[in-house]
């Protein structure tokens, strides 16, 4: 796959024909699509497997000793290979398959928090947290007595991390906090904070939902106890994510769901549980969604992960410059010039993000509007909305 030039550029031109949907229109116009950081696009080799598994191998995992349910299970496990050596777990005992980011967070904050977190505790979170942190969080907390504390984000939308050193304490269980954010673009320190949780006797927990995607991620360089990603954001399928846990951890925790799988003996009194990662995967699992996962993972390693992080940034830093000419636009994040990720979230003075998005889909420009699932952040900054591109170029640059 020929995809990086000499200097180690994407070809982009080349990689965009991989992408069957970047070829409609809309009232003649050829779709841009920038809404990357909501879902995606799927590479035609993602489809192709997924199609393969249900014309060749369809049958549910683990549970028939027939052709089909061998195949499908052996094709199921190497999937969770694939993704923990894409995210540098130890092995599959590590890498537990969810419908993505969000049932991570709602497995670890159940499964570990209601049992681990009591009165006197607290769980640090980050003022630019996705709700699927922040609320998850806030209501296990409160469940279990214990509270939450936010590490305040500044003007250019980073840490703290002066106040991140007061927050994090001896009573800190649990520090939660996103890679990459995913309205302000801002790459956090999380071996920092890694550090400073661990310092404390405290866990941490990294959604990756913005990072997995396109930088080079190691949860053991990184440090996290878990770290958790979505399928749809990494050209992969929907209802497939990942959570990494660290193996010591999973195996000292209780089950999140129950059911068939998740088991290794029942009787009418009691059940015993699966070994890592099957305790944490009740039910029929997404089996298609797995095999067009590690397609994903396969299809993103082979262009090269530092590769696509440069390209992002060199996305980003015109867009910012773009933006910058234009005195009522107010872009949320660092500014141009430092590291941040592909996406930008900018308000223009006295119009709604919506109608941005509404006359830039006109335009067969696709990009969110709203809060971005942060809106304690976006009140923080007094917008109620922002239109976000993620990977804007100029015409005919993005992917
Ligand atoms: N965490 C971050 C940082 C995210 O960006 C998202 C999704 C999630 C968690 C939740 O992921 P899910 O796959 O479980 O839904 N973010 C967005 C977004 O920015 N626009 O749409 C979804």
């Amino acid at each position: 796959m020929a995809t990086t030039g000499s200097d180690g550029q994407l070809d982009v031109a080349e990689l965009r024909e991989d992408f069957p949907i970047l070829e409609r229109e809309f009232g003649g116009e050829q779709l841009v699509y920038l809404d990357n950081a909501a879902t995606a696009q799927t590479p035609d080799r993602v489809i192709d497997a997924i199609a393969e598994y249900y014309r060749e191998t369809n049958a549910n995992v683990h549970r028939g000793l027939h052709q089909l349910s061998q195949e499908a299970s052996l094709a199921y496990e190497e999937a969770h290979d694939r993704l923990a050596e894409f995210i540098g777990a130890d092995g599959r005992e590590e890498l537990i398959f969810t419908a993505g980011t969000t049932e991570s967070e709602n497995l670890v904050a159940y499964a570990w928090g209601l049992n681990e977190l009591g009165p006197g505790d607290t769980v640090v979170l980050t003022e630019m947290e996705h709700h699927a942190s922040l609320v998850t969080w806030q209501q296990i907390a409160e469940r279990a007595g214990a509270s939450v504390e936010y590490i305040r984000v500044t003007e250019d939308g980073y840490l703290d991390m002066d106040h991140a050193k007061e927050l994090i304490g001896p009573e800190t269980a649990m520090v939660s906090v996103v890679h990459v954010s995913n309205t302000l673009g801002t790459i956090n320190p999380v071996e920092e904070l890694a550090e400073l949780a661990h310092d404390n006797g405290a866990h941490i927990f990294v959604d990756g939902a913005q990072a997995v995607p396109n930088r080079p991620v190691d949860v053991e360089e990184i440090g996290a106890d878990f770290y958790a990603f979505s399928g749809h954001k990494m050209v992969g399928p929907t209802g497939i994510g990942g959570l990494y846990g660290r193996e010591a951890l999973l195996e000292e925790m209780s089950p999140f769901k129950y059911g068939g799988e998740m088991i290794s003996r029942v009787s009418f009194e009691d059940a015993t549980w699966n070994e890592l990662p099957w305790k944490f995967e009740a039910g029929t699992p997404p089996i298609a969604q797995a095999i067009g996962l590690a397609e994903a993972a396969e299809y993103l390693d082979e262009i090269g992960l530092a590769a696509i992080e440069r390209h992002e940034r060199e996305l980003a830093q015109y867009a910012l410059t773009e933006l910058k000419r234009f005195d009522d636009i107010r872009v949320l994040g660092p500014p141009a010039g430092d590291p941040r990720g592909g996406l930008v979230a900018f308000d223009i003075e006295g119009v709604h993000a919506h109608d941005v998005s509404e006359i830039l889909n006109g335009l067969a420009v696709a990009v969110r509007a709203g809060h971005h699932c942060t809106q304690p952040l976006h009140d923080k900054f007094g917008s109620t909305a922002t239109a976000r591109p993620d990977r804007p170029g100029g015409a005919g640059r993005h992917l």
